[in-house]
């Protein structure tokens, strides 16, 4: 059976070891296999603009993110590059399958309820204040006010916080991928992509396949500062994939650990240190219960300084070649386009099946 893998990241920040050890890593992996037809890797820029961000810098966290796609073994000869917005089709798709979408469907979901707290906290709410400067005008005081109101308070449940797994479940289906490699925490946005795609299926008929995650195990990281939230781009001071050896050891230095000094594995009773061993094991490959032995003894400052040189190590051969493609940027604005064409086809191909089968052609 052949497989086509779509997959993306929002440029809302700085990738991090989260971002790349729950997904970016599992592209690698899918891409080279022998049963991939096609890959397709997104800057999910659409998905981006749902939270607070900053239009000026854009550009440049887009053109980060490909950056870091291609340093970690995106190849452009297999896969297709892509920046989500330069390919249409995705946003007409979603607001087709948005007609087919319950909201109830969409309000359960927890990373909607997840992003609508942490969007609250970015944004301060600003309420009417019942005192007139001198000398101005009530009624101009209030328009003033309620435009403060609505400008602040835009991004705190906007329409599109709650669409987003409507836009992820089209830009998934717009290219019929039945395999979509994502961290653990997206789970529940797949299933809604084949509750939407076979609902679909059910009133136009057969057109979407089945939608299998990919996972890889073990690979939540958790935040450094707080090991019971996930390591995030936005509101979470995480390590990024570009932090340099200095910034990376002070990070891990500075981790949040438990009580008690046993170097041991145990997700209830010390989520710090378990998430440190989960970093420790994925970069290194070492088995999590040697590590456990291999530190028997040794102090959590020992253990880690060690990591510390671990992700550095392993970070090195990464920035390098980043910094190779970043010294060429014809050959990414290159890449760009042919992908981005072909994305093109495919996508209209698809939606014209789509139009059809609606009844709008
Ligand atoms: N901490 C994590 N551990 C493992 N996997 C993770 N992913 C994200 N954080 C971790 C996976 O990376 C991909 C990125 O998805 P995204 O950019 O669309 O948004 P996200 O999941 O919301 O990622 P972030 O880093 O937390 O960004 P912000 O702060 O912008 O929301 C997904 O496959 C995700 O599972």
């Amino acid at each position: 059976m052949t497989t086509r893998i779509f997959s993306g990241m929002r440029p809302s920040g700085k990738l991090h070891l989260g971002n790349y050890l729950g997904a970016i890593k599992n592209w690698i992996a899918l891409q080279d296999a022998p049963d991939t037809a096609t890959c397709i890797f997104a800057a999910v820029d659409l998905h981006a603009i749902t939270t607070p961000y900053d239009p000026a810098t854009f550009q440049k966290n887009i053109n980060d993110v490909l950056l870091d796609y291609l340093a970690a073994g995106v190849d452009p000869k297999r896969s297709l590059l892509i920046r989500q917005s330069r390919v249409p089709q995705h946003a007409e798709l979603m607001w087709l399958l948005s007609t087919i979408t319950p909201v109830g469907w969409l309000e359960r979901l927890p990373n909607y309820r997840e992003k609508l707290t942490q969007v609250a906290e970015m944004t301060p709410s600003f309420g009417f204040s019942g005192s007139v400067p001198p000398g101005k005008d009530v009624m101009q005081h209030a328009r003033e006010q309620a435009s403060t109101i609505l400008d602040k308070k835009s991004y705190q449940n906007n329409l599109s916080l709650l669409a987003y797994p409507v836009l992820m479940a089209a830009d998934i289906l717009l290219y019929k991928a039945d395999l979509v490699p994502v961290g653990d925490d997206q789970l529940p946005h797949i299933e809604l992509t084949n509750e939407v795609g076979s609902k679909f299926n059910h009133l136009f008929g057969e057109t979407f396949p089945n939608v299998r995650p990919f996972v890889a195990p073990g690979a939540r990281i958790m935040s450094l500062q707080d090991p019971t939230k996930k390591m995030s781009k936005t509101g979470d001071d995480g390590i990024a994939l570009t932090d340099s050896p200095d910034e990376i050891r002070g990070k891990i230095k500075r981790a949040t650990t438990d009580s008690g000094r046993e170097i041991m594995f145990n997700e209830t009773d010390k989520p710090g240190i378990s998430n440190l061993l989960t970093i420790f094991s994925t970069l290194s490959g070492a088995a999590i219960d040697k590590l456990e032995r291999d530190y028997a003894g040794k102090s959590y400052g020992d253990f880690k300084a060690d990591l510390a040189e671990v992700v550095v190590g392993f970070l090195e051969p990464f920035q390098r070649r980043r910094a190779e493609f970043a010294a060429d940027p014809a050959t990414l604005a290159h890449i760009l386009t042919e992908s981005e064409e072909k994305a093109r086809i495919v996508a209209a191909e698809h939606l014209a099946e789509i139009h059809q089968k609606m009844g709008l052609r």
